[in-house]
């Protein structure tokens, strides 16, 4: 198959108070009128289901395991496998995974239009801190509830489309994009909670985290040739506001959807997977160009180090 309908379900704030059969409520409204679309591949957000609670600070970490699922899917989610079975088509959303180890995770899945789930990814790039920090307007604790994922950053063939997921700050890091791109992706799916405050004293404004995040996922999707789709959880949670701006992109890095609002939207586009061979050929023919020689650094370093004065 080359071509296809796609879709990202942006989905508004999620408040505290706000059950999970609710959220999925939302979920299935924005599936039902993706089918209507043609739409055979639905992405939603980051943490779907929940609140962005990573906002808050509790002294004994386990008063928020009831943010995390134990078992995907469970009885609160079946009925949107139950759905996308129905109308054939596949899936991918984020929540947080509390593994029968006692390991917490920032976790998105792919799910067949069968209702397997063929892939696990693991969020890698955990922005913010582990402790509460004073002098912070806004905390940002996805250091303290969650480890770092151990997946990497794998790719999966589903419904003749080679699929990969990031999640929320990963979009911003090439490597995410490139350990992907090596594996041919031709969709990568990224859900993300962007606050647009972190920090008063540090604060870049809307307009600057909106365009970094458009430049972040345009880029990705150019320099490994694939399409993209970026999806929000965004607008006011808990008296928090979270950027909008969902976009579908297609190989060349071209916006082919963009969100208009902050609340439920669904955004459609149609994606011709043929059109990711010309820059896997040419300009991103990795094969023929990249130089591993030189990229050493990449993977032997991770700060900084500059040369001595
Ligand atoms: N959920 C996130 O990973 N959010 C980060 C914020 C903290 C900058 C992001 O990269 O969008």
């Amino acid at each position: 198959m080359t071509k296809m309908m796609i879709g990202a379900a942006q989905i508004g704030g999620i408040q505290k108070a706000e059950t999970r059969e609710e959220v999925v409520a939302r979920m299935i409204a924005l599936m039902d009128e993706a089918a209507a679309k043609g739409v055979k591949f639905l992405a939603y957000p980051e943490m779907t289901l929940t609140t962005f609670f990573p906002r808050f600070y509790v002294e004994d970490r386990a008063e928020f395991d009831h943010w995390f699922e134990k078992e995907m899917p469970n009885a609160a989610v079946q009925p949107l496998f139950d759905k996308a079975k129905e109308y054939g088509m596949g899936f991918t959303f984020g929540y947080c995974e509390l593994t029968p180890e006692g390991q917490h995770f920032n976790t998105s899945i792919i799910v067949s239009p069968e209702g397997e789930i063929m892939l696990k990814y693991r969020k890698t790039h955990l922005p913010g801190h582990a402790e509460f920090e004073e002098e912070r307007s806004h905390q940002h604790l996805e250091k303290r509830y969650f480890l770092p994922g151990d997946t990497g950053f794998n790719v999966v063939r589903s419904q003749g489309v080679i699929m990969g997921m990031s999640i929320c700050n990963d979009r911003r890091w090439p490597e995410s994009w490139r350990v992907m791109g090596l594996q041919g992706v031709q969709l990568v799916s990224i859900g993300y909670n962007t606050p647009s405050q972190n920090n008063l004293s540090a604060d870049e404004g809307l307009a600057k985290r909106l365009y970094h995040h458009e430049l972040s996922v345009c880029a990705g999707a150019y320099q490994n040739s694939t399409y993209a789709m970026a999806v929000a959880k965004c607008g006011t949670e808990d008296g928090n506001h979270m950027i909008g701006g969902s976009i579908i992109v297609d190989p060349d890095g071209f916006v082919i959807a963009k969100a208009e609002g902050e609340g439920d939207e669904l955004l459609v586009a149609e994606a011709d997977f043929d059109k990711c061979a010309f820059g896997k050929s040419t300009v991103f023919n990795f094969a023929a160009h990249r130089r591993t020689e030189h990229y050493g650094r990449i993977v032997s370093q991770t700060g900084v180090e500059e040369p001595s004065e």
